[in-house]
């Protein structure tokens, strides 16, 4: 790995979260939007949030804005043989493991977008991703056992609401942010980061050009903005964390299935 690509290790650990630029060529991306919109189009099929194991597809329904739109898939990899080879692509283990060690396993898939017209439901309140665990007591040391990976799908900009973060607020302990209810209920309001003791003015854009990949952690104060552009911003996120040997680690995303014949 080069200096260039090294130095995520070090932003990640020192400000909970890092930016790797061209992670996947624009050719291979080229081919990641098509896939993207092919599994849109396919979530589209549902009249309603559909859900067979573990692939999910969330679905603003017609009454919401007179149109369908898919917000969310989940386990894509499940029916893509092309995310199913992103999500075990060297270059993603190359990134990961200086930060995670080799042995990883992957706990979540989803693709985010952000269809304009859906504009009210875009948004992602900040919060901690520690939130969503189900058993947080696993997580030893919450920063280096596990972290999220988003790969830009189309660009991510300030207009169409890109990924927010908040620097080095891994290192506040849980601040309970959004606890209060969903997290796609429109923005946070800033009373409610300057009770967590955060500088609404502090919060940084991620842009993101199609094949760069952010990272960010379970303690890492997170969000996005809805989008108000004409343009789409699909995010295709991959949850990875160590694998250890404790017995029974049992997280939301992690029940898997089995086929009807046991497999
Ligand atoms: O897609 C986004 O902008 C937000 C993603 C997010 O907050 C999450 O996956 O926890």
């Amino acid at each position: 790995m080069s200096g260039a690509q090294q130095d995520h290790v070090q932003h990640y650990w020192d400000h909970g979260y890092a930016v790797i630029r061209g992670l996947l060529s624009p050719d291979e991306m080229q081919a990641v939007q098509a896939e993207s919109r092919r599994i849109y189009a396919e979530g589209l099929k549902h009249h309603a949030t559909y859900r067979d194991r573990n692939v999910l597809f969330e679905i603003l329904p017609e009454s919401f804005a007179g149109q369908r739109y898919v917000l969310q898939a989940h386990w894509v990899a499940w029916f893509s043989p092309l995310f199913e080879k992103i999500r075990r692509d060297p270059r993603v283990l190359a990134v990961m493991a200086p930060l995670l060690g080799q042995d990883i396993k992957q706990v979540a898939q989803q693709i985010h977008w952000k269809p304009p017209g859906a504009t009210r439901r875009t948004g992602y309140r900040f919060h901690q991703d520690l939130r969503f665990r189900d058993r947080q007591d696993v997580y030893e040391d919450l920063m280096t056992s596990y972290i999220n990976a988003g790969l830009a799908i189309d660009p991510a900009t300030t207009a169409n609401g890109c990924l927010r973060i908040f620097p080095n607020s891994h290192q506040r302990g849980y601040l309970g942010l959004s606890d209060d209810g969903p997290i796609m209920k429109g923005s946070t309001q800033d009373h409610e980061l300057i009770a967590a003791g955060l500088d609404p003015a502090t919060a940084v854009d991620i842009e993101l050009a199609p094949g760069d990949l952010a990272l960010w952690g379970l303690l890492t104060v997170h969000g996005s903005n809805a989008n108000h552009s004409t343009k789409d911003r699909a995010f295709a996120i991959c949850k990875y964390e160590q694998l250890h040997d404790k017995p029974g680690p049992f997280y939301s995303e992690d029940r898997w299935f089995e086929s009807e014949d046991g497999g």
